[in-house]
């Protein structure tokens, strides 16, 4: 795009400053983010970002949620007496045109601002240490958003509802637009997953009865969804499109899915795939001190499920691209989503041999 079209957008918010330079950002496949420096030392520095509205189709309600979100740990900052919050939460930038609107549409495109939170670090990979930290803060996160006031919309439909996805997977197969349904490979891998279509559906059949709640998550909780300090301390959660209500499994389940696997999630090497317990315990242990005060038994008991419930819904999404010939994830090679899907897999079913375990840990930190 071109410069002069950027600072057009730009000259649409209500920034501090003035623009000196506007450069990409990071590797997100999803939207598109840009670095702009502004030319005095005491404005700060802002993140311009295209939301990718294919994903996110009701922008208005994906930058309510996040309004509503970022004021309400705000105040709980305030609150707590904590300094430093400029760095702690996120801030959106309204536009000049309507100081209660997040984001600017230029032709057809949609766009939104937030102050860039200096001196931060985001980090690829986890060690026991870093999970620990991570648990702590999604914990937190969780917490600090159990009295939010508002109802948050639902930014993508049924984004973690196992049914959902296997519906989806039964609607391809049917079709069976890219022809790979008779692939020996994914007659394979159907029937493994149709072993387990019971016990991955039990988060919403408990929904069903009224026995899970949903609360406010992060939903999208990878290690790289959060900032550090330069001791390693968490800043914030960033990347907060898909914050909307869910079981809380969504957040604790899907770290670990990205943080414990041994490897990369489309690594085709299927022997190192693996669940490692080490990051398991870090991660739980962190999450519980903060979260364990307003969970209740059952989503407690059902942490080990959740480990294993997001490999294996990844596997059934990524598997279902795959079928509809890869118009989701961004591919590199041809199979490249089975590979991811076949990954996925093999770290659920690592993740079935452990679960005993798993339960004997959660209970442990229970009791401390
Ligand atoms: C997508 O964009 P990214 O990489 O944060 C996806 C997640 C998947 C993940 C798998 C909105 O996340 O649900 O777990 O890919 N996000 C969306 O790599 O579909
Ligand atoms: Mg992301």
């Amino acid at each position: 795009m071109k410069q002069e079209e950027l600072n057009h957008i730009v000259s649409l918010f209500n920034i501090r400053g003035t623009v000196a330079t506007i450069k990409p950002l990071g590797e997100g496949l999803i939207n598109d983010t840009l670095k702009v420096n502004t030319a005095e030392d005491d404005a700060p520095d802002y993140v311009l970002q295209r939301v990718n509205t294919n994903v996110f189709p009701d922008v208005d309600m994906v930058m309510r949620n996040i309004h509503a979100v970022t004021t309400h740990i705000r105040k709980k900052l305030e609150a707590a007496g904590e300094e430093d919050i400029d760095r702690k939460v996120l801030q959106f930038v309204p536009s000049k045109e309507d100081s209660a609107k997040l984001y600017v549409i230029v032709d057809g495109q949609y766009w939104r601002m937030m102050v860039f939170v200096p001196d931060a670090i985001t980090k690829q990979a986890v060690n026991a240490e870093s999970s620990r930290a991570a648990g702590k803060a999604f914990g937190n996160f969780q917490a600090m958003l159990a009295d939010i006031p508002v109802q948050l919309g639902e930014t993508i439909k049924d984004f973690h509802n196992m049914e959902f996805r296997l519906q989806q997977l039964r609607e391809v197969i049917e079709k069976d637009p890219a022809g790979r349904v008779k692939e020996p490979q994914v007659q394979q891998m159907l029937a493994e997953i149709n072993k387990h279509v019971d016990e991955m559906c039990k988060a919403e059949r408990l929904g069903r009865e009224g026995k899970l709640p949903k609360r406010v998550c992060h939903c999208d909780t990878k290690v790289n969804n959060m900032m550090f300090d330069d001791k390693d301390n968490v800043l914030c959660v960033i990347d907060l499109d898909t914050v909307m209500p869910n079981f809380i499994f969504s957040d604790y389940g899907d770290f670990l899915r990205t943080g414990a696997n041994f490897v990369a999630e489309d690594d085709p090497d299927m022997k190192s795939v693996g669940f490692n317990m080490d990051i398991f315990k870090a991660f739980t242990e962190g999450y519980l001190a903060s979260a364990k005060g307003f969970l209740t038994p059952i989503e407690t008991e059902n942490l080990p499920y959740a480990a294993a419930l997001f490999p294996y819904m990844q596997c059934v999404r990524f598997l279902w691209d795959y079928l509809n010939g890869d118009k989701y994830w961004k591919c590199q090679y041809p199979e490249h989503n089975f590979v991811r899907a076949n990954n996925q897999l093999h770290l659920f079913l690592s993740i079935e041999n452990h679960l005993p375990e798993m339960t004997d840990f959660v209970q442990s930190c229970l009791n401390k």
